[in-house]
Formats: structure tokens, sequence, C-alpha cells
């Protein structure tokens, strides 16, 4: 087993490490940017290094400071949590080039699945449903509307360096496929140096639900049920759940089984995440692999009683996993909480917390860096808090939430947050009856 992990991030998912790695008896190290010296993470670890200042790519995105950090400290393995370095293939490689372990996939196996269509002809051989569309590239306007015309309207424009929505465009009939060519392109260039666009079939009111997986250095992978994060605003989740409202056991073994030759396909090693659309016949189709701890991974551990952290550790340190899957117990709903204003377009609030209590009791969880008199600074994502509650039933955890939203209080100059939005969701029908798809928040009025 490792003898010192360093975490390569911030906020609650270094804490989150720090957390697991103490039960396991491992020494850590945290490394922090100007603005985070009076972090939690630098106060719970064992040690701590400064990277730099408080803009990323000066700190936490520098991967020469974040090496001399772990050189000077002796750290053998580093944990680079979700989010900055966490899909960085070159960063993966110079870890392990230095024999520091990176507690996560090869090289390889991030660029795999970073690029969209290298990773969905990948999935198609191996077994995997995906959505039907161009094989490839596309290199025209009229090779485009060709291959449109053959799948039939409405059709979608990704870009393959893309995820997460960027430089997408839906195209509803073939009027219109031209100009969104054209800003596809475009915007896919500016965004990510390659302008190279595949085309699919739209899926209309999807469901977005992933499923957890775990591969070995032994070749041998499982899943851990699925999460459903459908509930998202301009990509970015809200609320994640496991299991599924819309999930049966026969979903949810095909789901998994696809996963699994999801992640044999590529030989994952570590925890990672395949995401799926499901339209309205519970037809699924395979649309990213995120190689990487979520940020919503706690849904999955309250169902399946076990630590992903810890799961992700051992896989890095060589110990082999059982290969059985995981199947949930019970229901699990997290609430992210934002600095930000629900009633101002999202817009983030940062600044300094003058009274906390957060949310305790049965079944409730909070997973938060926040202490009374600490500053949310300006600079990173405003995620400030995960709820998670665990229940019997769905409707038992959806109450839990609700009574864990309401005894949560966080006061500061300018501090808003996502509460009331969560607070406004719980009480909704259509979630309650779990009855939405990706297009939910669009109508829902806060
Ligand atoms: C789609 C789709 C419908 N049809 N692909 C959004 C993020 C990126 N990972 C893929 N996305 C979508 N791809 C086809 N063929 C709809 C979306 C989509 C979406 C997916 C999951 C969760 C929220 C979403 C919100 C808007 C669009």
């Amino acid at each position: 087993m490792f003898k010192k992990i360093l975490i390569a991030n911030r906020g609650e998912i270094a804490l989150r490490v720090i957390r697991t790695c103490k039960e396991m008896d491992i020494q850590t190290v945290a490394v922090y940017s100007t603005a985070d010296k009076e972090s939690l993470p630098v106060k719970f670890a064992d040690e701590a290094v400064c990277i730099g200042p408080p803009i990323s790519t000066d700190s936490y995105l520098n991967i020469a400071h974040i090496m001399a950090a772990a050189e000077i400290t002796n750290a053998d393995a580093i944990h680079p949590g979700y989010g900055f370095l966490s899909e960085n293939a070159g960063f993966s490689e110079i870890c392990n080039d230095h024999g520091i372990k990176f507690i996560g996939p090869t090289a390889a196996m991030i660029q795999s699945m970073g690029d969209k269509i290298t990773a969905k002809d990948t999935m198609k051989k191996a077994g995997v449903p995906v959505i039907p569309g161009s094989d490839g590239l596309i290199n025209s306007v009229k090779e485009g509307k060709k291959i449109a015309k053959k799948i039939g309207y409405p059709v979608i424009l990704k870009a393959t360096a893309g995820g997460g929505g960027r430089g997408m465009r839906v195209v509803w009939q073939e009027e219109e496929f031209e100009s969104n060519w054209d800003s596809a392109r475009q915007e896919a260039g500016a965004a990510f140096g390659n302008d190279g666009i595949y085309i699919e079939k739209f899926i209309e009111e999807p469901r977005h639900i992933e499923i957890q997986v775990a591969g070995d250095q032994y070749g041998k992978a499982c899943h851990l049920s699925e999460r459903d994060c459908s509930i998202q605003r301009r990509h970015q989740k809200l609320v994640e759940e496991a299991p599924s409202p819309f999930v049966d056991e026969d979903l949810r073994n095909r789901m998994g089984e696809a996963a699994i030759l999801a992640a044999q396909a590529i030989s994952y090693e570590s925890v990672g995440t395949v995401e799926f659309l499901v339209d309205k016949h519970k037809n699924f189709y395979f649309m990213e692999m995120n190689t990487r701890i979520q940020v919503e991974h706690p849904v999955t551990e309250e169902v399946i009683d076990h630590d992903l952290i810890k799961e992700q550790i051992k896989i890095a340190a060589g110990v082999p996993i059982s290969g059985k899957s995981y199947f949930p117990k019970g229901h699990s709903i997290e609430c992210r909480i934002n600095a930000e204003d629900p009633f101002n377009g999202f817009r983030p609030c940062p600044g300094k917390i003058e009274r906390l209590h957060t949310s305790k009791g049965h079944g409730v969880r909070v997973d938060t860096h926040l202490y009374a008199g600490y500053t949310i600074p300006p600079y990173y994502d405003s995620l400030i808090a995960k709820i998670i509650v665990k229940s019997a039933t769905r409707d038992e955890a959806i109450a839990k939430m609700r009574r864990a939203l309401d005894e949560f209080i966080i006061e500061g100059r300018g501090i808003k947050t996502t509460i009331p939005f969560h607070q406004k969701l719980m009480r909704d029908e259509r979630f309650r009856e779990g009855n939405f798809t990706t297009d939910f928040i669009n109508d829902f009025e806060l």
C-alpha cells in the first residue's frame, strides 16, 4: 500500500480523499494556492505545500509545481480528484514516469475516451449500443446532409474533442443544416483547437443515466449500478440519485453488462463512469466515459455501502477486485449546494461565511470544506457542499432531503446558495413522481 498520497486538488474533494487516507493509515500531502491557505485540506493533511497563486493555471493545473511538491515530500502516489488534472493524459504519464503512481487510469485509457469519435468506435466494436450516426468525421456540408437524411431529422452535430455539451447543435430540418454546421465547427475550433464534427440521431427527451464501474490491473471489471443525473442546468448537474426511478432490474442488468464491456474494451484500471442516454422506450446508448472519480460518487457509496475512494486507492496499489457487481439497497439523493444565486441566473456569489450550520441527523451526510469564518474564493468552481441523504425508499429520501435542506444555515455578506432551488425541487410533483428528463429544468420555474 502507498505510504504517502499527494492530493492534487482543493475543496470538498481534497478533504474527501484525506479522510479516506487517514482511515487507511496513509500519510497525506495537500497542495494549495495562496487563495486556499486557510482551507481545511491544508489544516487536515499531514503536510501542505503551496504551489502558486490563485489562478488555476498557475497552481492546481501547474504540473511542474505539483511534481516538485510530490518530490520534496516524497509522496509515492497522487490523487487528482475531479476536474483540474484528473483527465489529463499527459499528467497521468508524467506521474508514472517519475515513479509516482497516478491514482486513476493510464494516459492511453484517458486518451481513448477523450476523443469522442474514437471512443464511440471502440464501444461499437465492443458491442456497447451507440447512437445511430456518422461513422467518424464529416468532411463537408454535402456529406453531412446526405448522412442526416439517411438517419432522419432531427440530428445533432457534436465536436469530437467536445463533451459536456460544448460545440453541440441540434438540426431539425435540412434547411437549417448549413448554418448549424458552420457555427458548430467554429465553436469547436475555438474551444478545443479541433473542429472535427460528427452526426448523431437526436434523442428527444432522454434521461442521463450513468453506470459506475471499477476495473483492476488484472483485466477484471465490475459495475456498481446506476445514478440518475437527468436534473441538470446548462450541462451542470444539480441533483443526482441512486437508484434511478426509471431503471428496473432488467435495465440495470443490461446497462451494467454494457458498462462492463465498455471498461474491458479499454482494459480500464480504476473507478470510472459510463454515461448513457436512455430514451422513453428504455433503449440506452453510450454517450461518454468519465475516467475519474465524480462529484456524485457519494450516492453510489450510500446505496452499495462501500467507500469508492478507498476502492480507487486499492486498485491503484495493485489490489485485485472480486469481479462481482454491486446492486443498490435503499435510496440516496445528492443536492449540490453552489455559491450561486438561483434567482439571478445562477450567478456565482462568493464571499465570507459568518455563520454556518450544516444539516445533521440519521441518514444525512454533508460533504463540505466549509467552516464558519471561511471565505469562499472567487477563482474556482462554486460547489461548496453536497447534501447526501440515504433512506429505505425514494419517497423517504425526498422527505429527508427536504428536512436536511431546511436546517442548512449559511450566512455571510453577499453569500447566496442554490438551497432555495432544491427546496422547491423537492416539493415538485413531477420530480416526486420520478417523471423527468434532461429537459426538466428548462421549464422549471423557481
Ligand atoms: C445527445 C442528446 C440527444 N441526442 N445526443 C449533452 C452533453 C453531452 N455529453 C451529450 N449531450 C447530449 N447528447 C444525442 N444523440 C442530448 C444531450 C443533452 C444532454 C445529455 C445529458 C444530460 C443533459 C443534456 C442536456 C442537453 C442535451
